[in-house]
């Protein structure tokens, strides 16, 4: 799925601001047909924002069920003839969506666009209203899972089984755009490096029938490569490619000459680079690659998991500063603007989709009787279905960026019951067939502690750890976390051949708490505790990279666990560095011997 872009052939118009609001946990609006008329409600939300934290009141931060946004919009005169086209950047977790009176999308998933040709339910020159109803409900059969439950004094609860805050609203933003009739409709594009020499293999997908031209512009806007055909391979002699932390975006121009006068036109940014699995070595343009960075949220107060550019700019800068050249999309995937920006800034991004929570064992159920993970009643044939569309969609619509390196597929799902294989195998072969260019990997529980226990790693390419030595295990004993990690990575390296990610370790630090020999919530506390795993990864030659767990502090379900959310973060919610911050950059800026 394409980008709206702004073009001399096609235009978009952003929706953002503020909204007209109603929540309605009874479901009344689907009964009165609201999107009939204006919305009653003198409530106005931001868009994009969660809805969760913007009133005073608690009620909506715990609200269950529908909530409705309403705006109106003027399609612009000059769009007569075009086809005319909403999309939502996503709508969490399920949006149904009218244009006056006409429904004209629905979509499960909170973390991925949907859109709807809309050309026939308006009129050039006149407003239009847009009723969206969003429902924040998370069963068996979506993804990520939960289970809502009803409280002896009647109050629906939403139970999640991750321990992010299940923020809801209209996250990202709303487009109307406009493109020709006959049009572009998608460019996959997959790149590779033969010595100085570089190619892009494109297919020019079209609703029309008409001849497809294509040329590649390098940084400077100067021609390097043309070709004709919807399907074609082009050239680059002496090639840029994109690299960590080298950024470089060639632009693959794509036209579309229909018989008449219209025509469609198409710039889409494009790296060349190339990303192999080699024995336990992770390669990009055929170097090894180690990962330095993050496990992050898109997080922040007030907004919730609304996307803010100040907020992403300020947050690639600190990685930056602090060394980090990669982070994962733990555990959604996240803004497209947050993708693009890391594309231009040479960021390497693991990219994730919405599967966290498939595992029973992770005791975040609170008080719920103990079930398998895999069964008719928890983890089944729906939640897969959900699964493979969450796969799908991620990959269409993140398939061209060259910062994403591997695909995961899930978190820490419970991967030592005998069922995850059959339940993932034939997930882990649709990605292959959606993008056999990218590795594939899953971020492992602690359950999965010895490879003889693990019913699904070989299925992929990479082994990706989370692992809490020192807080969740040996909490407070640094001595025994350290032997103890080692002997599992140890453990790993020697049962695989398959280069390793660390992608979750750490430890909470509530900000200002110090101890000169400091115990668990410390600031030193954490330091000291990623200066152990340091010297343990340091050990192993298959380990590649580290991600800590997590870039800031960010909100969370209540739990006994949590001091006003997740406190793991080297940064703190409004991102000021604890003193782990510190000594991490102090590891990734120093100089590092290149790996064999
Ligand atoms: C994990 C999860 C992550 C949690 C983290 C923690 O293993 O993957 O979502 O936030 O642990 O801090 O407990």
């Amino acid at each position: 799925m394409l980008r709206p872009i702004n073009s001399g052939f096609r235009e978009r118009r952003s929706l953002n601001g503020l909204w007209r609001f109603q929540a309605d946990a009874g479901s009344d609006g689907w009964r009165a047909e609201w999107w009939q008329r204006p919305l009653a409600s003198r409530v106005e939300m931001p868009v994009p924002a969660s809805y969760n934290d913007i009133p005073a009141e608690r009620e909506l931060r715990d609200h269950v069920g529908d909530v409705w946004y309403q705006t109106e919009a003027l399609i612009p005169l000059g769009w007569r003839g075009r086809r005319i086209v909403l999309r939502l950047d996503s709508a969490t977790h399920r949006g149904t969506v009218w244009v006056g009176e006409t429904q004209v999308a629905r979509h499960q998933g909170g973390y991925t666009p949907f859109e709807a040709d809309i050309t026939g339910h308006v009129t050039p020159g006149e407003p239009v209203r847009i009723t969206v109803c969003l429902n924040n409900e998370l069963s068996w059969a979506t993804i990520p899972p939960g289970e809502i439950e009803t409280t002896e004094d009647g109050r629906r609860v939403q139970r999640c089984f991750h321990d992010f805050f299940n923020y809801a609203g209209l996250h990202r933003t709303v487009w109307l755009y406009c493109t020709p009739v006959a049009h572009i409709e998608d460019i996959p594009v997959v790149t590779d490096l033969q010595g100085t020499a570089g190619s892009v293999d494109y297919r020019i997908e079209t609703d029309a029938d008409g001849s497809v031209e294509v040329e590649l512009f390098d940084a400077d806007s100067v021609r390097v490569a043309s070709g004709s055909g919807a399907v074609g391979r082009l050239r680059i002699p002496k090639v840029h490619p994109w690299a960590p932390g080298d950024g470089y975006l060639y632009t693959l121009r794509a036209r579309l000459r229909g018989a008449g006068a219209d025509e469609d036109r198409y710039d889409l940014p494009v790296g060349v680079r190339t990303v192999a699995v080699d024995g336990n070595r992770f390669l990009i343009n055929g170097r090894p690659f180690r990962f330095t960075g993050f496990g992050r949220h898109e997080d922040s107060e007030i907004r919730g998991k609304g996307h803010d550019d100040a907020f992403m700019v300020h947050d690639f800068a600190l990685m930056e500063w602090v060394g980090a050249n990669s982070f994962r999309t733990s555990h959604y995937p996240y803004a497209e603007e947050v993708m693009e920006y890391a594309d231009r800034r040479g960021l390497v991004v693991i990219d994730e989709t919405p599967a966290v929570g498939l595992n029973m064992k992770l005791g975040l159920s609170r008080g719920a009787p103990r079930r398998p993970t895999f069964s008719e009643a928890t983890v089944s044939a729906l939640t897969q279905q959900a699964h493979l569309q969450a796969i799908r969609e991620l990959i269409a619509r993140d398939k061209n960026h060259p910062s994403v390196v591997m695909w995961s597929l899930a978190n820490e799902p419970d991967s030592t019951d005998p069922a995850a294989r059959e339940y993932f195998e034939p997930l882990v072969a649709a990605a292959r067939r959606l993008d056999p260019s990218r590795p594939l990997c899953f971020a492992n529980y602690h359950d999965a502690e010895s490879p003889g226990r693990d019913a699904i790693s070989d299925l992929f390419d990479v082994l990706c750890i989370n692992r809490y030595y020192g807080w969740y295990v040996d909490t407070g004993d640094l001595a025994s976390a350290e032997r103890h990690l080692e002997a599992e990575l140890r453990a790993w390296s020697e049962g695989y051949s398959k280069p390793i990610v660390i992608t979750e370790y750490g430890a909470d630090a509530v900000a200002g708490l110090r101890a000169v020999a400091g115990s668990v919530w410390t600031e030193e506390y954490q330091r000291d505790l990623l200066a152990m795993s340091h010297r343990v990864f340091d050990r192993i030659d298959a380990v590649v990279g580290e991600q800590v767990w997590n870039f800031a502090d960010f909100g969370t379900e209540p739990s006994l666990h949590r001091v006003d959310g997740n406190r793991k973060g080297v940064f703190t919610r409004d991102r000021r560095p604890k003193l782990a911050a510190h000594a991490l950059r102090e590891r990734w800026m120093a100089p590092r011997r290149p790996q064999r």
